[in-house]
Parts: C-alpha cells; sequence; structure tokens
C-alpha cells in the first residue's frame, strides 16, 4: 500500500538536484514552490530540454527511466522483473512502477520535473490525486522520423543516466562519459525494432494524456525538429510561468 504521502517523497538515488540560484534568470524572481512535467515520444529530447530546464530553474529532475534503469544495474528483483517490459518496448505495469519509486522515493523539494513518469492515465490520477494539478505539462512533439535518425547515435552512462548523441553531443573522448571516464553504451532498448514498439506504446498509451492536461488547462506543447531551437521557447514560457505562479502567491497573501 502506497502511503498518502508517496509524492511528497523523493527518489533518493536518481532525483538531480541543482543549486536554487544557478543560472536564474536575471529578470525574474524564484518562484518558491515549482512542479512540472515534461511529456514526449521515446527520444524526442525529454532529457536534454529536461536537464537545461533542471540547471536553469532549479528543479530537482527525477527520471522514471533512470530508476527502472538503475534497479536492472544492481540486478535487484525488481529490475529482473521489469527488463523483460523495458527490452520489448512495452511499459512496465502500473502498480510496479509505483511501487518501485515508492521505494527510491526521500523528501522532495518544493520545485521539480517529472520527466517520463506519469505515462498512464492511472498513473497520472495517483498523482494527481497525491500532489494535485501540476503547474505546467511541457510536451515535446517531434516528428517520429527525426526521432528514430536520433536515436540511433545516443550512448549513455548507465550509472548516471547521462546521454550523448554521437552528432549533437559527443562526449569530449569518444566512447567515454565526460565525467567518470568510463564507458558509454547503447540502451538496449534503442535497437531499431525495440524503438518501434515504444513508438507505438506511446501513441497507444501515453499520447492521450496531452487531452487530460489540455482539458485542465495546463499543457504547453513544443513542436520542432531541433532542442537547441526548442529550448529558448520553453525556457520563456517557463519564466512566465514561474512570475505568474509567484505573483499569485504574493496577490492572496496581500488580500
Ligand atoms: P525512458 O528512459 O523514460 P523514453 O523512451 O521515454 O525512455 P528516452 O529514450 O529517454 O525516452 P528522451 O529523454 O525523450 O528519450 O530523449 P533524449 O535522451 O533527451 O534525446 C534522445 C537522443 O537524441 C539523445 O542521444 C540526445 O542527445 C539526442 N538529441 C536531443 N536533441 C537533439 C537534437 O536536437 N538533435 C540531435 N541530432 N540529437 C538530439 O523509459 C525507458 C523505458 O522504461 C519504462 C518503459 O519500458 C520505457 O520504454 N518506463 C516506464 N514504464 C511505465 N511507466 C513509466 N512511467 C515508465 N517510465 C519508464
Ligand atoms: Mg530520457
Amino acid at each position: 500500500m502506497i502511503s498518502s504521502l508517496f509524492f511528497i517523497l523523493s527518489f533518493s538515488s536518481v532525483v538531480q538536484a541543482h543549486p536554487l540560484t544557478l543560472n536564474f534568470p536575471s529578470n525574474m524572481s524564484a518562484a518558491s514552490t515549482f512542479r512540472t512535467i515534461i511529456l514526449g515520444a521515446p527520444g524526442s529530447g525529454k532529457g536534454t530540454i529536461a536537464e537545461r530546464v533542471c540547471k536553469t530553474f532549479g528543479l530537482q529532475h527525477i527520471v522514471s527511466g533512470d530508476i527502472l534503469r538503475k534497479q536492472q544495474q544492481e540486478n535487484t528483483e525488481l529490475g529482473k522483473e521489469v527488463t523483460n517490459y523495458i527490452s520489448s518496448g512495452a511499459l512496465v505495469p502500473d502498480e510496479l512502477i509505483i511501487s518501485l519509486m515508492s521505494k527510491e522515493m526521500k523528501t522532495v523539494g518544493p520545485k521539480w520535473l517529472l520527466d517520463g513518469f506519469p505515462r498512464t492515465f492511472p498513473q497520472a490520477e495517483k498523482l494527481h490525486k497525491e500532489v494535485g494539478m501540476v503547474d505546467s505539462v511541457i510536451n515535446l512533439d517531434i516528428p517520429f522520423d527525426v526521432i528514430r535518425k536520433r536515436i540511433e547515435s545516443r550512448y549513455i552512462h548507465f550509472a548516471s543516466g547521462r546521454t550523448y548523441n554521437l552528432e549533437f553531443n559527443p562526449p569530449k573522448v569518444p566512447f567515454k562519459d565526460d565525467v567518470t571516464g568510463e564507458p558509454i553504451t547503447r540502451r538496449p532498448d534503442d535497437e531499431p525494432e525495440v524503438v518501434m514498439a515504444r513508438l507505438k506504446t506511446y501513441r497507444e498509451r501515453t499520447e492521450p494524456l496531452l487531452d487530460y492536461y489540455r482539458k485542465a488547462g495546463v499543457l504547453k506543447e513544443f513542436q520542432g525538429t531541433e532542442s537547441n531551437v526548442i529550448w529558448p521557447f520553453v525556457k520563456e514560457y517557463l519564466e512566465a510561468q514561474m512570475n505568474s505562479a509567484e505573483s499569485n502567491k504574493r496577490d492572496k497573501k496581500r488580500a
């Protein structure tokens, strides 16, 4: 049974905290709370954009895929259990991902970004039952043929989740992680036939969530083919969102 504090807790080893003041844009005040989700197909650049968001705005980056891969790497029972799902391009069962994340959680700060979760209606409903509706949901809408090409040259450092791309952001030393110098490798689920299955799963199970968030009035969509082009628009949007969240809070205090 998941405690009612489920989502107020954090994900110990996979939450990447960033100093709250780091790179904060000068024209905005730091919102004291901000909760956001990044959605998008596999390979759409969620991790790439999320990393920039978290660094710029001081959010904690919570990555469901990294949580699962860590379990696999440590060869835990749960890690073994999820391997078949991940390697076939399916989603792991809702109950399993919720229980797995609950084990990884500690207290999370008031400002965070969820990357890869929720991915189904039951996951979204569970999340919002616990924390209420989030402040914003960013969706990356990238053509599937662009995604398939990107994923062909993706390499990752499994232990940290650091992601490279031989063309877009290559490591400083070929096939070595920039921080540890350890080898970087391909994700087993990045093989072309698994990528096709993941894209199909996304269409069927996760894309319908867009309507859910659209109706809730929190969805902001970004279309394009290059993360470097999309990023300034995401940044501008979040600055405005955080400023308005903060001034709403000030107005409430004054009233
Ligand atoms: P993950 O780990 O959440 P996906 O499938 O959602 O995996 P993925 O593959 O991590 O998403 P991304 O984060 O959207 O992709 O994209 P990215 O890594 O930033 O970018 C992809 C590549 O393109 C990188 O090499 C990057 O450098 C490069 N790139 C970025 N921008 C550009 C650009 O502009 N140009 C170029 N040329 N390259 C660029 O989930 C994995 C599995 O875990 C399970 C499922 O089985 C899932 O399949 N899972 C869950 N199951 C159930 N419920 C959940 N909530 C689950 N979460 C995970
Ligand atoms: Mg990712």
